[in-house]
């Protein structure tokens, strides 16, 4: 199924964090039951309040010190070092997979790790303790009010040209941890196909846009990709 010089294209999403309890956005529990998405991830919603915008980011960027990538996470990097040509492209904005070792990844919806000036586009990693209250924390650059580097709904998503380049050459395209409920995304399992490439899904529950893939792994994936990555590579190397 995956060779080593097999071109692989992997798209995670919020179920790959699960594990290490960050929770999901559509699971009973998700983030979004306490708050609209208009009101918290939309740029109409940091417009007209932008202190309960900016509080629901310090919440989530704060919880990044507590948590740690888990076996998903660290299997996925295990893969790319394996793999002659691969790319990681993350919905998730938290910094587990460059914590497991991942190093070709897009985030394609922004970083919690990082603050953009809406004044002069400056972007800037800042994790430190008075970076993480509710008061609002000015440009290193120009001094005005920064915002979360993150891809609200209606917004463009980051490096879509080179995401879609990928999608356009690759072999294999494998999506893990992702309800394919928001576009762009949801369409790179199309754009894989259409180019011939074999899709997997990795997933807790069948992705609405499960009749599209070749293969179906349904369960954790801190469980399961462990084991397909260790057989992959067990297979490829005795071809
Ligand atoms: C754009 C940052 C144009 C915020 C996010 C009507 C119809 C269709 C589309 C639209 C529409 N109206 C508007 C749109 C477009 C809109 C959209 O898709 N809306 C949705 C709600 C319908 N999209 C946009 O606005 C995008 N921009 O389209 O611009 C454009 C397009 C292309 C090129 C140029 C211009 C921008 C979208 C970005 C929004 N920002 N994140 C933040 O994080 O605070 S999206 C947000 O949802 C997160 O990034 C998250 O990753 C993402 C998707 O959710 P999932 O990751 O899939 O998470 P979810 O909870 O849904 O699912 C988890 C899955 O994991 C489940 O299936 C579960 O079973 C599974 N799971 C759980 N535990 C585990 C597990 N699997 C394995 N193991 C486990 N342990
Ligand atoms: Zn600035």
């Amino acid at each position: 199924m995956i060779a080593k010089n097999t071109r692989v294209v992997v798209l995670t999403g919020a179920g790959i964090s699960a594990e290490s309890g960050i929770r999901t956005f559509r699971a009973s529990d998700g983030l979004w039951e306490e708050h609209r998405i208009e009101d918290v991830a939309t740029p109409q919603g940091w417009r007209d309040n932008p202190q309960l915008v900016w509080s629901f980011y310090q919440q989530r960027r704060r919880q990044l010190l507590e948590v740690e990538p888990n076996p998903g996470h660290i299997a996925l990097a295990e893969l790319e070092r394996y793999l002659d040509d691969f790319l990681l492209v993350t919905q998730n904005v938290d910094d587990l997979h460059e914590r497991a070792g991942s190093n070709n990844l897009i985030h394609m919806h922004g970083e919690l790790e990082k603050l953009r000036c809406e004044d002069c586009g400056h972007i800037e990693a800042m994790m430190d303790e008075e970076h993480l209250t509710d008061v609002f924390v000015a440009c290193t650059n120009c001094g005005s009010r920064l915002r979360p580097h993150i891809v609200w709904f209606g917004e463009i998503p980051l490096q879509t040209h080179e995401i879609e380049n990928a999608l356009s050459q690759c072999d294999v395209f494998i999506a893990i941890g992702t309800s394919g409920h928001v576009y762009p995304a949801s369409n790179y399992l199309h754009k894989a196909s259409m180019h011939g490439a074999r899709t997997i899904c990795i997933n807790l529950d069948p992705p609405e846009n499960i009749e599209f893939f070749n293969d179906f792994f349904q369960g954790k994936s801190g469980e399961l990709l462990p084991e397909l990555v260790e057989q992959w590579i067990k297979d490829s190397t005795v071809e």
